[in-house]
This record gives structure tokens, sequence and C-alpha cells, in this order.
């Protein structure tokens, strides 16, 4: 994945049609396309394979089993040529461990979930949850663009790692925000693909971005 916009575009679309007509409208401001359940289910597991030819892609399965289903599933993602993969932490080391290996060091773990549901249960283990996916070898962590506090307080967690920070727009989290706090890319679903203009709302966040890095630097 190239670091160059740091927008992941989290396509939670349910056509293969209406997957290729965003996915090509917002290719230029894009660094990598997230997929999760609802597209998988709607149009099959070749749409992995499909949008790895628009842009890298970063499979969603929120894996979280034991071990060795873990490692069948991550598998099964890399096969159709999933660049990374995200799995949960809280089923432990071993699990964790095992998409690792599977993925080659290429995986994200869930660490503070955005929604309001969040703050029950992920909150007060995500720093637990950071430290285990930088003890295991992960890519990085997915944190909270809905509470960009936390973004900086799980940096100090896992150093130089990667952050990948859903939660902008539709959740009501600012893109600057999430960057100034530290993340290295953010995870954006409706607020481009429910757009009028994808493109043209994909080039205003990878702006706002832009915009707050070099705010950072000055
Ligand atoms: O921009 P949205 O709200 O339409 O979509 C956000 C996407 O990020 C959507 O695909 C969610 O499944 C995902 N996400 C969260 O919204 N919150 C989280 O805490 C974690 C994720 C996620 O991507 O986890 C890997």
């Amino acid at each position: 994945m190239q670091k160059q916009n740091r927008l992941i575009l989290a396509l939670d679309v349910t056509s293969r049609e209406d997957a290729l007509r965003v996915a090509e409208a917002a290719r230029e401001h894009i660094d990598a396309i997230k997929i999760n359940w609802p597209l998988i289910l709607a149009a099959g597991p070749e749409m992995i394979r499909e949008m790895s030819s628009v842009k890298d892609v970063i499979c969603d399965l929120k894996i979280a089993d034991i071990p060795n289903t873990n490692r069948l599933i991550v598998e099964q993602a890399m096969a159709r040529g999933a660049s990374a993969v995200i799995c949960h932490g809280f089923p432990g080391e071993d699990s964790v461990k095992a998409c690792v290996e599977a993925a080659k060091g290429q995986v994200f773990v869930v660490s503070e979930m955005s929604h309001p549901g969040g703050k029950q249960f992920t909150a007060p283990v995500a720093d637990r949850l950071a430290a285990l996916a930088k003890s295991v070898g992960a890519r990085g962590i997915v944190a909270p663009a809905t509470r960009p506090g936390r973004i900086a307080e799980l940096r100090k967690t896992i150093g130089p790692m990667e952050i990948i920070s859903p939660g902008v727009g539709a959740q009501g989290g600012k893109a600057s925000d999430a960057i100034a706090a530290g993340a290295d890319y953010i995870i954006v679903g409706r607020a481009i693909y429910e757009a009028s203009d994808p493109g043209e709302s994909a080039k205003a966040l990878a702006d706002e971005v832009r915009a707050a890095l070099q705010a950072g630097r000055a």
C-alpha cells in the first residue's frame, strides 16, 4: 500500500456494479480498498481479486476464531489477492499469531472500536490489544477517528507501527483530527460511496488529509 493519499476506501456496497463504479471514481485519491462482509456476501469472494487489480485490498473479515480457523481464513483471503487482513485481538495471542504467520505480517488488529458501543468492551482493553498487536509482529492497529485522543494514546503503546482509522464522516469523526492525532491512514465508507460524486468526495478527503499534514509540519 503506497502512503500517498492516506485514504482507505471502505467499500461496503452490496453489488459488483456499485463496487466497480465507486472504486473507479475514487481510484486516484485512495491508497487501498477495504472489503468487508457486505460486499463479499453480496458479490462473492472473487471481489477480493477483482478489486486488487484496482488498488491494494485490505480484507476486513474481523477474524476472531481459534488459531487453526484463523489461519484457514487468512490463507483464503491472501490466495485471492488480499494485501493485508484485519483481525480481532480478543481471541488471544495464539489466534492473532496465527493470522500474522499466515499473512506474513500483513495484519491490522482492531483496538478500540469507533462506534458508541466501542467504549463498552473494547475501550477498557484497547491498550492491551495494541500491545498484543505489537508483540506478535502485526503491521498495525485499527483505532477510532471518533476519539482522536485515543489515537494519540495508542500511538504511545505501538511506536512506529501503522494506525488505520475509521469513523470519519458518517460516524462523526474528522479526517484532519485523526491525522493530526497520528493516524497513518483514515478509512472512509459512506462519506464516499453514498456521495452523489464519490470521486469528488474522495478528493476532498485526500485534500483535507494533505492540509492536516502540512499544518502539522508548519
Ligand atoms: O465510513 P463508514 O462509517 O461508512 O465505514 C467505516 C468502515 O470502517 C466500515 O467498513 C466499518 O466496518 C469499519 N470500522 C469501523 O467503522 N469502526 C471500527 O472500529 C473498525 C472498523 C474497521 O475497519 O475495522 C477493521
